[in-house]
């Protein structure tokens, strides 16, 4: 978070400084300067090799030599710290729009650490978490929408969620909402004329009107399901694994994850905790949980089992119910399968390698998608798989409608359909123009605040107090 003291020091024109790279020992390290002072400090702790002043030097020119550290007594030899690589880009061409330098350095925490006290020994300050970006935002180069990207872009946990991301932060989800924002301002300007002049002498007829309207709101609503699409690839869903002990729960785990990852056995009560990791299922990130099968406790440790697989049952966006198909069902089996009833829930029938027991048309009347499969002889997996996906997605995704909102931009979105909705409530019960005039101005209004067109601390926490410093 933001404090809002601080506010004021992300609106200064200060030189900011900050290490771009983790802090731990690896071949690289990053140290990114930016704003006025950028070349003047450089040239301050930097020798070139060819002798060359940074102060003059042009943009885009990448420049090799020593960091070195100038005595304080005269006389003595400048200290050499690291052999490193500069590159300048100069204002207007940089990420912030403002001179920036990167020094690039040998990735030792002490020679990051050294090399950006020099830094802001000569007159920059420490750069706040995402000012940077914040910089190139406030500068013109972004909008909010592609700062959401860039957010969206270094969270990505999946090849297919850094792709869409991308799409976002080239600004290809900003056209989109800009052409929608631009229809809604075209109807607010017909209504004008509705106000201004009779129907028969005004652009637009009132029935045009609602045609228009819920053509639009079939717009905001793809972007509003695209938003959520966004939201489970951006953080992936949790699933839970459960069903009686022996079901298979554990190997079923394992395969998933496509390793031995947890013990399987076949003495029932084998886990007795919550295990959880983090798989790919056709790009989409998916926290699986693997839960004891025990439901009444014998001892402390199965109560606490037992709790702990109740709370992450609770929370779970997916459930997947593990029966054994070489058993007949018994009360356990419909116990879980009551307790799914309002969930996502996909029940697989596992052991489909051993003769089947299990009576298919009792478990029919609870509606839930059926997956049968071998865990233990890897059969099936990938009928699992692709249940699991459409469970999630209920539908093809829309590329063009995924877009990567935080909470405030998903609010201003949600606002902008229901002022819309509003317009169109007015228009049916027959409401003077003026009030659906209002409505449609609210919606441009709450559309402005998608893109960043207002900007307020809400704002700025809602985005930039996410990044990492250096971002
Ligand atoms: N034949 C057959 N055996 C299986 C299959 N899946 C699991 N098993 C066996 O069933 C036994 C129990 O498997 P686990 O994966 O430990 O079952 P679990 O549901 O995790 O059990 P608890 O942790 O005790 O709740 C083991 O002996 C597995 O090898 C399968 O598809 N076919
Ligand atoms: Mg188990």
């Amino acid at each position: 978070m933001i404090a809002k003291s601080r506010l004021k020091e992300y609106n200064s024109k200060d030189t900011i400084a900050a290490i771009a790279t983790p802090l731990a020992a690896s071949a690289l390290g990053v140290i990114k300067i930016s704003g006025r002072e950028s070349l003047p400090i450089i040239s301050k702790i930097f020798k070139s090799v060819k002798n060359k002043n940074l102060k003059t030097a042009k943009t885009f020119t990448l420049h090799y030599g020593w960091i070195i550290e100038r005595p304080k007594i005269k006389n003595q030899k400048s200290k050499i710290v690291d052999e490193v690589l500069v590159s300048v880009m100069k204002a207007p061409n940089s990420y912030t729009k403002e001179d920036v330098v990167e020094v690039s350095c040998h990735g030792g925490v002490v020679i990051l650490d050294k090399i950006l006290k020099l830094i802001l020994k000569h007159g920059s300050r420490m750069a706040l978490p995402g000012e940077f970006t914040y910089r190139a935002l406030i500068n013109g180069r972004i909008d909010l929408l592609q700062a959401e990207g860039v957010a969206a872009a270094i969270e990505a946990k999946t090849s297919q969620a850094l792709e869409e991301a991308s799409f976002q932060l080239q600004g290809l989800r900003s056209k989109k909402t800009l052409l929608l924002k631009e229809k809604v301002k075209d109807l607010f300007v017909e209504t004008e004329s509705l106000i201004n002049f009779p129907e028969e002498e005004a652009k637009i007829s009132y029935s045009e009107l609602e045609k228009k309207i819920i053509h639009l709101m079939k717009e905001f609503k793809g972007l509003l399901s695209g938003s959520k699409t966004a939201k489970i690839l951006r953080e992936g869903i949790r699933c839970v694994i459960c069903g009686k002990a022996n079901a298979g729960k554990s190997t079923l785990f394992n395969r998933l994850l496509r390793e031995e990852r947890v013990i399987v056995s076949k003495i029932p009560g084998t886990t007795r905790d919550v295990i959880e990791e983090t798989i790919q299922v056709k790009g989409l990130p998916l926290r699986i949980f693997d839960t004891a099968g025990i439901l009444e406790p014998g001892d402390l440790i199965e109560s606490q089992a037992i709790d702990k697989a109740n709370e992450i049952f609770s929370q779970a966006d997916l459930v997947i119910m593990v029966l054994d198909g070489f058993k007949k069902l018994n009360s356990q089996d419909y116990l879980l399968l009551n307790k799914a009833k309002d969930k996502n829930t996909l029940v697989v029938i596992n052991k489909s390698d051993l003769v089947q027991k299990i009576e298919i048309k009792k478990i029919l009347p609870f509606g839930f998608d059926i997956v049968k499969m071998s865990a233990l002889k890897n059969i099936g997996l990938k009928d699992l798989e692709d249940s699991i996906y459409r469970l999630v997605l209920s539908g093809p995704i829309k590329r063009e409608n995924l877009i990567f909102l935080n909470s405030y931009q998903q609010t201003a979105l949600e606002t902008a359909q229901q002022d819309l909705c509003r317009a169109l409530e007015c228009l049916k019960q027959k409401q003077t123009i003026d009030f659906i005039n209002i409505c449609l101005k609210d919606c441009l209004e709450s559309l402005g605040r998608l893109n960043g067109e207002v900007l307020t601390e809400e704002i700025l926490e809602s985005i930039f107090g996410r990044f990492c410093i250096g971002k």
